[in-house]
């Protein structure tokens, strides 16, 4: 009597064993789905929108993922990755973006690499190429980015005598997903940030 439920466990637990083990062998894997973000956290202010609505094509330059296919502003000469993180605004402040990797180097304009492989690629409007839009974008172009803490600052460096606050469309890319937030920063509140970790 025993037996026979017994054996039927067995022959169950085999076939669920198999089939998880053939599953991913069975088909091309996208990496950057072993790539979460965990442990976010945000400064008050930030109200970061986990969940994306497309709103059509992607337009060029405005730090969001329009179309919500995972990667932001894509044929746009922007670069992107596994991480990737936009910032677009649209007075003449100066306003920078700052990403700390877990080794704790900064990457922003005054340090454009990080041996981590984190890489600021646009600086604008001071670089060419961003057809005279305010935008920063650093990304990292590998598969395996270091596992561990990340802290992403959105900086009011200098107003440039335009208006107060200054409101700043900041876009993350982490794996396979993105989430944004509009930051307002001012003279007296000008930094931002949010955090994140990849176990
Ligand atoms: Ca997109
Ligand atoms: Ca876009």
């Amino acid at each position: 009597m025993r037996r026979a439920p017994f054996g039927a466990a067995l022959v169950g637990t085999a076939l669920v064993g198999t089939a998880l083990a053939c599953g991913p062998a069975g088909r091309v894997e996208d990496p950057s789905r072993k790539i979460q973000a965990t442990n976010i956290t945000a400064t008050p202010g930030v109200e970061l929108q986990m969940a994306c609505m497309p709103t059509g094509p992607e337009r060029c330059f405005n730090a969001i993922d329009d179309n919500c296919n995972g990667v932001i502003d894509e044929g746009c000469g922007v670069g992107t990755g596994v991480l990737q993180f936009t910032i677009a605004w649209e007075s003449g402040a100066d306003v920078d973006l700052i990403v700390t990797d877990p080794s704790g180097v900064k990457v922003y304009e005054g340090s454009r690499a990080a041996p981590g492989g984190l890489r600021l690629d646009k600086d604008c409007p001071t670089d060419d190429g961003c057809h005279g839009q305010n935008i920063e974008n650093i990304f990292y172009e590998g598969l395996e980015p270091a596992r561990g803490k990340y802290a992403v600052d959105v900086k009011l460096t200098d107003l440039r005598g335009g208006e107060s606050p200054v409101k700043v469309r900041l876009g993350a890319r982490v794996g396979s997903r993105t989430f944004g937030a509009e930051v307002m920063l001012t003279p007296s509140d000008d930094k931002k940030s949010f955090g994140f970790e990849l176990p």
